[in-house]
């Protein structure tokens, strides 16, 4: 897969990428990112980007024409490529979303600063408009990371063994169970029983249930029109025990 990113800060979302996950998918040739500043498009000794708001009022505005010809440079010569812009107007990114983008062969993403970019270069040149969530960001660089990461990882190859076979498990869609390790005792507090016990079949119920509960306690939108099977039925009924006990 192919990612552009247009966007005054590169070195940011690069730094980020050239780590962990998304480091080795590069190496192993599994994505291809490329860096594109609107700066290096226009030709003053200032090399301005940003201007006032017509009709006033505080902040600057990415303008038009150095982010149409850094998009005009990512896109290059493929016409099919989408372009989507990271911005806190946009629809909120979610799994679902993800595994779509994660299909395609290529994707332009625009990372805006200060109020935003100007409208006009958005309607001639953006094809789909993307938030991270209800919270605000000073810049879409930070949002263009996280949706690198979430997509990368969807690549085929991109995951190692060990992760691959955590992303398949069992339960999927709920939030993970509690996790482990040295030393058995830490300030007071043991490991739960079960999981040195070595018997995997109560391990795994264990677990299923501590996803469950957690994500009855934390999440219950998540349950909601979610079949749950029989064993589920009952490991949650269990938690719920338990935790009004
Ligand atoms: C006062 C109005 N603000 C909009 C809510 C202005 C504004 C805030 C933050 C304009 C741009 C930004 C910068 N944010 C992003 O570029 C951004 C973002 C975000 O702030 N939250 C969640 N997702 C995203 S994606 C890009």
């Amino acid at each position: 897969m192919a990612i552009d990113v247009v966007g005054l800060f590169p070195e940011a979302v690069r730094g980020f990428c050239d780590c962990g996950i998304v480091g080795r998918a590069q190496q192993f040739g599994i994505v291809a990112l490329r860096f594109w500043n609107p700066r290096d498009f226009v030709q003053d000794k200032r090399r301005t980007v940003d201007d006032r708001p017509y009709g006033g009022g505080p902040g600057m505005v990415l303008m038009a024409e150095p982010v149409a010809q850094a998009i005009e440079q990512a896109r290059g010569d493929r016409p099919e490529t989408r372009v989507l812009y990271l911005s806190p107007a946009g629809r909120v990114l979610d799994h679902e979303a993800v595994m779509t983008l994660a299909a395609r062969p290529s994707l332009v993403l625009l990372a805006g600063r200060y109020e935003g970019v100007d409208e006009r270069v958005i309607r001639a040149a953006v094809d789909e408009e993307w938030s991270i969530g209800d919270y605000v960001l000073s810049g879409g660089e930070a949002a263009a990371a996280v949706l690198i990461d979430a997509v990368v990882r969807q690549l085929p190859g991109a995951l190692g063994h060990e992760d691959s076979a955590r992303e398949d498990s069992f339960a999927a869609g709920l939030l993970d169970y509690p996790h482990y390790t040295r030393p058995e005792e830490w300030r007071g507090e043991r490991v739960p029983e079960v999981l040195m016990s070595g018997d995997h079949a109560r391990i795994r119920a264990w677990r299923l249930r501590e996803s469950l509960g957690r994500t009855w306690l934390r999440r219950p939108d998540l349950l909601e029109g979610r079949e749950l099977d029989a064993e589920q039925t009952r490991l949650l009924e269990e938690f719920k025990q338990e935790y009004r006990g």
